[in-house]
């Protein structure tokens, strides 16, 4: 299973350097849409977790969630033409979205956060206001040709875009508001920008590593909308220390650069997607599941195969920390941490799930 997410923002903003610095230069051409290229970018963090645990199994192999990162180049929010929503419409299909703002153009500007992340924001929220202004001009024609009995179904669709031009007009994006299963599915086939989880990446320069933490707070405050990650880089000197290997470590570190980019990312992605870890392991195989935050042993038995949920009898669960300290499956029994658990149990974030089940 791979998370697809797209990068998007200003033109120059460093999306590409981005895409070089998270694949370490492996990126590939993809496929061409319309008037533009892609580059993709297929990248697996290590988990040192699911290091332990394969090694605690003596698994034979071990499985990593795949990111995908998807880069259209030379197009940017903002620009007229018909070009960006043509671009936007070709980023439909990915799972989460990452906003990169330059922060690094306008070093020492203290609102620079602020201000290029309302810059965004405003272009996301006018492409979302294009799509509900044109549906609703073609209910509104509709409804002159209707018939009688279908009136109403039009007018409550009127009814529901119009709240959501309210919302969009407030400068609040989509994914904010509180969505039941039937709008949501009302609104799928639109593709609204501000409705796909989203990551802020801020690219700083290298000299502000320093406040990194005080700006991703920030962001968190000017867009406290769920379905939000957010990560700051230094894309360009990032890029340039991953090819120096350990020697390029001292140098990140020297600015106070921690981790690879790749899994700081990817982190953000997980948090935005609303994603926890859940892990299974046996001889055969050790692996790292990413599911969605709520996933129950019954669920999360179907994403694993279809016959084990069918056949699903109940979850042995543990949190993967316990199992750990714990040093064997016959202790952590033995201490009473293996709960035995029904179809309805909700997991929680890095609990090792083994789904006991009949054929
Ligand atoms: N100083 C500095 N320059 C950067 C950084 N990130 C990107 N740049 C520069 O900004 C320019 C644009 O970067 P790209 O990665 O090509 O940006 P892009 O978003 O892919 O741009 P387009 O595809 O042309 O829309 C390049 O010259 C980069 O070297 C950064 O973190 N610091
Ligand atoms: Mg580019």
């Amino acid at each position: 299973m791979a998370i697809t997410t797209g990068l998007i923002g200003l033109m120059g903003a460093g999306r590409s350097t981005l895409l070089d610095l998270v694949s370490g230069g492996s990126a590939f051409a993809a496929e061409r849409t319309g008037r533009f290229t892609a580059r993709a970018a297929l990248v697996i963090p290590p988990d040192p977790k699911l290091d332990w645990l394969t090694e605690f199994y003596a698994a034979r192999k071990s499985v990593l969630p795949e990111f995908t990162y998807l880069d259209y180049d030379a197009v940017g929010l903002g620009e007229g033409g018909g070009r960006e929503a043509e671009w936007l419409n070709a980023l439909q299909p990915v799972d989460v979205l990452a906003a990169v703002l330059p922060v690094f153009l306008d070093e020492g500007a203290a609102d620079s956060v602020a201000r290029r992340l309302a810059e965004v924001s405003a272009d996301l929220v006018v492409a979302d206001l294009a799509v509900v202004e044109n549906r609703l001009e073609r209910l509104a024609n509709d409804l002159k040709r209707a018939p009688r009995v279908e009136w109403p179904a039009v007018e409550s669709e009127r009814e529901v875009l119009a709240g959501l031009r309210a919302t969009l007009e407030d400068g609040t994006h989509l994914r904010a508001l509180e969505w039941d299963e039937a709008r949501r599915t009302l609104v799928r086939s639109f593709g609204f920008m501000t409705m796909k989880p989203m990551v802020v990446v801020l690219n700083t320069g290298e000299d502000e590593a320093a406040g990194w933490a005080v700006e991703c707070d920030r962001v968190r405050e000017l867009w406290p909308f769920p379905g939000t990650g957010v990560m700051a880089c230094s894309a360009t000197i990032e890029a340039e220390a991953g090819e120096l290997g350990e020697d390029g470590d001292e140098t990140l570190g020297a600015f106070g650069i921690e981790g690879a980019a790749g899994a700081r990312l990817a982190e953000a992605v997980v948090e935005a997607a609303g994603l926890i870890p859940i892990y299974t392991g046996s001889e055969s195989e050790a692996r790292a599941w990413l599911v969605d935050r709520g996933t129950t042993a019954l669920d999360f038995a179907g994403k694993i195969h279809t016959d084990i949920a069918r056949g699903f009898i109940r979850a042995e669960v543990i949190p993967l920390d316990s199992l750990a300290a714990a040093g064997s499956e016959a202790e952590a029994r033995r201490r009473g941490q293996i709960r035995s658990e029904g179809k309805e149990h909700v997991l929680e974030a890095e609990d090792v799930v083994n789904v006991l089940f009949s054929r």
